[in-house]
């Protein structure tokens, strides 16, 4: 498998780590979005919308969106499940996968923050007044909800903690104050000791 990625895209991130966990042979392409790599060709013709990531499978389809491939290599690579198996406390997990891919994330990506500054003269005070506000409000609403025994839902590392380590990397680059948020900041110390995720991190691609 072939992983298109930018090393600080928090969406080719969290398929790092689900190709470490699950220990599926793949190479890494990257995508340099500062460069622009991503809306140009050869790029676009296999992600039409100029994103990162894109995962092309070994017969050459290729799946566009971060939550699809991570669903996709969970059906096909059960063996290390990052689902629970009751249904419900399967949804509460993509509840959280949601609440940061839908509602934090999107909002803070690159085009929105050069919109900001860019089109709408938006000062860079202000663009990371900004950036930490969606954070703060999408933790506030996360942190009462994790376990954070020791992962986001428990014993076992989920799809959410995949979602939530990126994110948190983030926001400690926009130096994010993190005091109302113990629970998470346990989770990324917690996750951020193992393999897995260290070698998913942006601090080693
Ligand atoms: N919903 C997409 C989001 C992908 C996305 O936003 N990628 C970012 C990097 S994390 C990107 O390519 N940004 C480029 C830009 O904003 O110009 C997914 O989860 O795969």
């Amino acid at each position: 498998m072939e992983l298109f990625s930018y090393f600080r895209s928090s969406a080719a991130y969290r398929v790092r780590i689900a190709l470490n966990i699950k220990g599926i042979p793949h190479t890494l392409t990257d995508v340099n979005l500062l460069e622009g790599d991503h809306r140009r060709a050869p790029y676009l013709a296999f992600n039409p919308q100029g994103l990162v990531p894109t995962l092309k499978l070994d017969d050459g389809r290729v799946i566009n969106q971060s939550p699809a491939m991570l669903e996709y290599l969970e059906a096909v690579y059960p063996e290390r499940t990052l689902l629970p198996e009751d249904p419900y406390d399967a949804a509460v997990v993509r509840n959280w996968c949601s609440l940061i891919a839908c509602d934090i994330h999107p909002v803070n990506n690159l085009r929105i923050l050069k919109f900001l500054t860019g089109t709408l003269s938006v000062s860079e005070d202000e663009k990371l007044n900004w950036y930490r506000h969606w954070i703060k409000l999408g933790f506030e609403a996360l942190e009462p909800q994790l376990s954070a025994n020791p992962y986001c839902f428990g014993s076992n590392i989920t799809f959410a903690d995949l979602y939530l380590i990126p994110q948190v990397y983030n926001a400690l680059r926009f130096h994010q104050d993190m005091t109302d948020f113990p629970k998470i900041q346990q989770i990324y110390e917690t996750c951020n000791q193992l393999d897995a995720f260290i070698k998913a991190s942006p601090d080693h691609n």
